[in-house]
């Protein structure tokens, strides 16, 4: 039986028009339709007639974010300070270089509103810019220096931020997920990946290193976007980033979240899910140019052991991916979608040989940044 997609609900029943109209946007509405190809909220486009702005409408998954308050709250606090740095050096065009959210028409201060307990929210459409899917070494050098710039913008936030997934990217969390999954084997296959579990917990120590830094009080933590994805980022026509996008993870971390992450994929010479293992491997290249672009706007706030512990951070990520999907797997799937009943499997050989294809060229990018 096919399932007719919840959005599709919401058109056919023209609700969807009675929660736009709950907001304070500008125009009428001409068409509403889905937009991008997100996995994790609903998102639509709302096209107005006329000059007037377009707008996106999202339903947020309440599955993934639980809080949204918190969220909303973070969001409003970052992209109100983000505009507020903007304005104040004399940029132009601002209402494409930082998201805009439209709040509700009954409360100025409220941006979502709760239909059948499902929250929406809106926010202006960003004309004329794109998205890419795909990295290069110029695209890479732009988004290290766009994520950079984001988090040296946030450095001073004079509000403390919620965790929006809590212990998202905390190493030793994730290790102790996956400990107390394997203790109780719901799908009886850790029989099967016990060599992978060894391998992995060999460098469970070395790994938590962050952590134990953080609570020396030797580690900051910064607000990160935690999704450093170059899809989550808008480029104009010329190919100049615009402004950081999807800010759902915003959150204080360690600024490894989003150095490493973004080298997680982008670094990574085939997709994460490669069943080929020798296609996988760390692209220098991309290195290289990914850290050039993120230290020309970090060095400003980076203290010296943050910009030691990058390389860490580099094999950080590839490692606590692996982690997270060999929980998935031994847990019996629930958290990634699989599309055979090996995906999470591949995945986890996939990113331990990032892992250790990282882990072996840590040298080589330490003589790097500090050449820089
Ligand atoms: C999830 O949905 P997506 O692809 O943006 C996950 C990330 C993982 C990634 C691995 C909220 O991100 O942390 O790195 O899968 N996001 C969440 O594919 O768990
Ligand atoms: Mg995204």
């Amino acid at each position: 039986m096919s399932r007719i997609n919840p959005i599709t609900i919401y058109l056919m029943n023209e609700n969807l028009q009675k929660i736009v109209d709950q907001f304070a946007i500008c125009g009428t509405i001409a068409e509403i339709k889905p937009l991008g190809e997100g996995l994790i909220n609903d998102t639509l486009l709302v096209k107005t007639a006329g000059d007037t702005p377009n707008y996106v409408l999202q339903r947020v998954n309440t599955n993934v974010f639980p809080d949204v308050d918190m969220l909303m709250g973070n969001i409003h606090a970052v992209t109100s300070h983000i505009r507020k740095k903007l304005e104040a050096r004399g940029e132009k065009d601002i209402d494409r270089k930082v998201l805009t959210f439209v709040p509700l028409k009954s409360d100025p201060e409220k941006f979502y509103t709760c239909v059948n307990d499902a929250p929406w929210r809106m926010m202006v459409f960003i004309a004329d810019a794109v998205t890419k899917q795909a990295v290069n070494p110029e695209s890479s050098e732009a988004a290290g220096e766009a994520f950079g710039e984001f988090q040296a913008m946030l450095a001073d936030i004079p509000v403390a931020l919620g965790e929006t997934i809590k212990d998202f990217h905390n190493m030793e969390f994730r290790l102790q997920q996956l400990k107390d999954v394997i203790a109780k084997d719901p799908a009886g296959r850790v029989e099967s990946v016990k060599d992978i579990i060894d391998e992995l917990l060999s460098y469970a120590e070395e790994m938590t290193l962050a952590e134990r830094l953080g609570r020396e009080g030797k580690l900051p933590k910064r607000i990160c976007h935690c999704d450093t994805k170059v899809n989550n980022m808008m480029f104009d026509k010329q190919d100049r980033v615009l402004c950081v996008i999807d800010l759902d993870t915003v959150m204080p971390n360690f600024i490894f979240s989003d150095y490493g992450d973004f080298l997680r994929t982008a670094a990574n010479f085939t997709a994460e899910d490669d069943p080929d293992l020798s296609k996988v491997g760390f692209n220098m290249e991309i290195f290289k140019a990914f850290t050039r672009g993120y230290l020309r706007s970090a060095n400003s706030f980076l203290t010296p052991l943050e910009k030691e512990l990058l390389p860490y951070a580099a094999t950080l990520f590839p490692y606590m991916q692996a982690v997270r999907f060999l929980w998935d797997y031994i847990s019996g799937d629930k958290y990634w979608k699989c599309k055979y009943p090996e995906h999470n499997l591949d995945r986890v050989k996939n990113q331990l040989t990032l892992f250790k294809s990282a882990y072996a060229l840590k040298d080589e990018m330490a003589a790097f940044i500090a050449a820089q």
